[in-house]
């Protein structure tokens, strides 16, 4: 699925967020110590290989709703920006700290003059944030960005299953009918 806005496409798209090999810089949803784990950071961290962990290591600690910028080491993509979204239940309120994490990943790709990003679904695996909440969250934040962007063309949801996708799909019709 795909909508342009000015000169800024949006996808949802299925797939992993390791192979997307046509975008600049992959967003990481990420633990406090930016250490591999589970999800999308132990598929990031294994796909980068260790030396994304060194660089990280003194980067870390980072708050819920911060994002910092690596490369992407032997990722396929130059930069890796790693968030950390909230626990759902537990870092409140949940969705300002998760909107913070997708402006913060907005603003430091646009410092670095990036062209295009991917995000996943952040917050939404382990750390228990609704899908459904999170996607209408993820698609707010970053619509309301679009008019002030000077280098991000191409904005990338990657969603792990068809499920996933099909919700993303819907909230995003129903934001932009
Ligand atoms: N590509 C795209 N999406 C994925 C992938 C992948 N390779 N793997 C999982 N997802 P999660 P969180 C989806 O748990 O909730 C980690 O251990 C998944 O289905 O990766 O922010 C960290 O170290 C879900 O919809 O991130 C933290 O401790 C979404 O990506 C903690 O988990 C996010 O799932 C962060 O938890």
């Amino acid at each position: 699925m795909q909508k342009t806005i000015g000169n800024v496409t949006l996808e949802c798209v299925k797939g992993d967020i390791t192979s997307q090999a046509d975008i600049t810089a992959i967003v990481n949803a990420a633990n406090a110590q930016l250490r591999s784990g589970g999800g999308v950071a132990g598929a990031i961290h294994r796909a980068a290989g260790p030396e994304l962990e060194r660089q990280c290591r003194r980067l870390a600690p980072i708050q819920p709703g911060d994002a910092v910028i690596t490369k992407g080491f032997n990722l396929p993509n130059k930069y890796v920006i790693h968030c950390l979204g909230p626990v759902f239940g537990v870092d409140k309120p949940e969705d300002q700290i998760l909107a913070k994490c997708y402006n913060n990943a907005i603003t430091l790709a646009e410092e670095y003059k990036i062209d295009s990003i991917a995000f996943p679904a952040i917050s939404t695996g382990i750390f228990g944030y609704p899908l459904d909440a999170a996607a209408e969250v993820a698609l707010r934040t970053v619509i309301s960005r679009i008019s002030q962007l000077d280098y991000l063309r191409l904005i990338r949801f990657v969603l792990f299953s068809d499920s996933d996708l099909s919700v993303y799909k819907k909230i995003f019709a129903q934001i932009i009918p």
